[in-house]
């Protein structure tokens, strides 16, 4: 067993061998620039540390803005190469949004952006700088949300849609399946390209080729629709109302609306457009028989009713009512997701019983921290205290057993992808100061026994 104050070291040190001296890298070789999600993340772990840095890691990114709204799933470092597909796939300069000087992606990823700069002006000790970042970046945040709404919620109906499976962060997660397999892909709709990542990391762990072609399919429709949302929407086979991406711009809304009412701005449309999102989610993406929020196909016109641990976060945006809160978790503790005997380390992102399930392989099984981070957060917040410390304490024997790996297996808890991964060392961070009775290791479950 470590002390707390030496995990929390050790989860700082990840930090600062990512650290580039302007953001953080998600992990030293696989992805050596700026990811969007990550940064949130990552500031979410600086803030305990070095509030400059957590500031630093949004405004890095938010300089790569577009000019219509648009935060970029990446931000590319022109002094890192190794990252497949890089700038000259994108072709970006196709649009006249993006930014001249700066090399982006073309999608998105889940905006978790808000939420995290609230948190570091609500953490901050230098008030007037953490005030001084938040006058700086409330604009911008603003106008993220609203190339969301008008770009993404095309027909009003408070629920935004993405384009791209990286748009979710979870890549080649169960959900997509049928999606990919509706693509079908001619001989000379096959880009060809070499992918890197399968030479840094084992190959069982990352997606499949089959899954590569179609992501970059999609890019390459992107490009020569030359990132016209219009023509995009009208010829991409793959429009998603997300559980996750919409969960996340809910609770991102609510703290752009606490920021706004900070700042002695107007924070009602905010708070009313959370409030829209809310109330769409539980209207149109849950399953009151099945118990669960699903992710809704517009191509089809159809539920994806594939079960990811995902399925579970609206609790982290308090939209389910206490009602459906208690079916949740009853769901999560039924199915195989959470696992109070320690059979399992819970969440593992895919439910185990699920058709192909892989302990392995990416977003279709494996446990990743962030999405433990917000299960825990969302069941703090609907007082579940016992699971939300059940999952504290499994997290701490992850990284203490296995160090800040990418992802772990579900059963083993070995870890996974890439090693030094910042998000789980910085969500740690997070977890170890504000919640330290939970991630208290020897602990024991007030109900029944934690992972051993
Ligand atoms: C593609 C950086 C990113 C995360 C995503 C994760 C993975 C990229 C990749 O790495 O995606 O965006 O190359 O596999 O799925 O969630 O943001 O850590």
């Amino acid at each position: 067993m470590r002390t707390t104050t030496a995990l929390r070291e050790q989860a700082c040190q990840v930090l600062e061998a990512n650290w580039t001296g302007r953001f953080t890298k998600p992990a030293p070789r696989l992805y050596p620039h700026q990811w969007s999600w990550d940064a949130a993340f990552i500031a979410l772990g600086w803030m305990h540390e070095d509030q400059e840095r957590a500031q630093q890691e949004l405004r890095h990114l938010f300089r790569a803005q577009w000019k219509h709204g648009l935060v970029p799933h990446i931000v590319f470092d022109r002094r890192a190469r190794g990252y497949f597909p890089g700038p000259g796939v994108w072709e970006t300069h196709r649009s006249p949004d993006a930014p001249a000087r700066i090399a982006t992606s073309g999608i998105v990823q889940p905006p978790v952006h808000a939420t995290a700069a609230w948190a570091i002006y609500q953490q901050a000790r230098d008030r007037s700088a953490a005030r001084a970042f938040l006058e700086e970046l409330f604009p911008k945040l603003a106008a993220w949300h609203d190339y969301l709404f008008r770009e993404r919620d095309y027909y009003g109906e408070g629920l935004v849609y993405i384009r791209h499976p990286w748009e979710s962060g979870m890549d080649n997660a169960p959900l997509w399946d049928g999606i990919a397999q509706r693509m079908h892909l001619n001989p000379g709709d096959r880009p060809r390209y070499r992918r890197v990542d399968t030479t840094l990391v084992a190959e069982a762990d990352r997606p499949t080729s089959a899954e590569y072609d179609r992501y970059l399919y999609l890019v390459r429709l992107f490009a020569e629709a030359g990132y016209d949302e219009a023509r995009i929407r009208e010829a991409c086979p793959f429009l998603v109302q997300d559980v996750l991406f919409n969960t996340l711009l809910c609770r991102a809304e609510q703290d752009l609306a606490e920021i706004a009412a900070e700042l002695g701005e107007d924070s009602e449309p905010f708070r009313q457009r959370a409030c829209r999102v809310a109330e769409a989610v539980n209207r149109k993406l849950w399953d009151d028989r099945r118990a669960l929020y699903f992710d809704y196909d517009l191509v089809l016109d159809r539920p994806i009713w594939v079960r990811m641990a995902a399925c579970f976060t609206p609790l982290f945006a308090g939209i389910p009512d206490g009602l459906q809160a208690a079916r949740l978790v009853s769901h999560l503790e039924a199915s195989g997701f959470f696992n109070w005997d320690g059979s399992c380390y819970s969440v593992p992102s895919y439910d185990p019983n699920g058709l192909g399930f892989s302990p392995v392989r990416y977003w279709r099984g494996p446990v990743w921290i962030n999405i433990n981070w917000l299960l825990i957060e969302g069941l703090a917040r609907y007082g579940y205290t016992e699971h939300a410390a059940h999952l504290c304490r499994t997290v701490r024997l992850l990284v203490e057993r296995n160090g800040f790996y990418e992802y772990y297996h579900p059963y083993t808890g070995e870890g996974h992808g890439s090693e030094q991964f910042s998000w789980t060392a910085a969500l740690v961070m997070d977890l170890l100061a504000r919640r330290p009775e939970w991630m208290q290791w020897g602990v024991r479950s007030t109900r029944r026994r934690a992972v051993a």
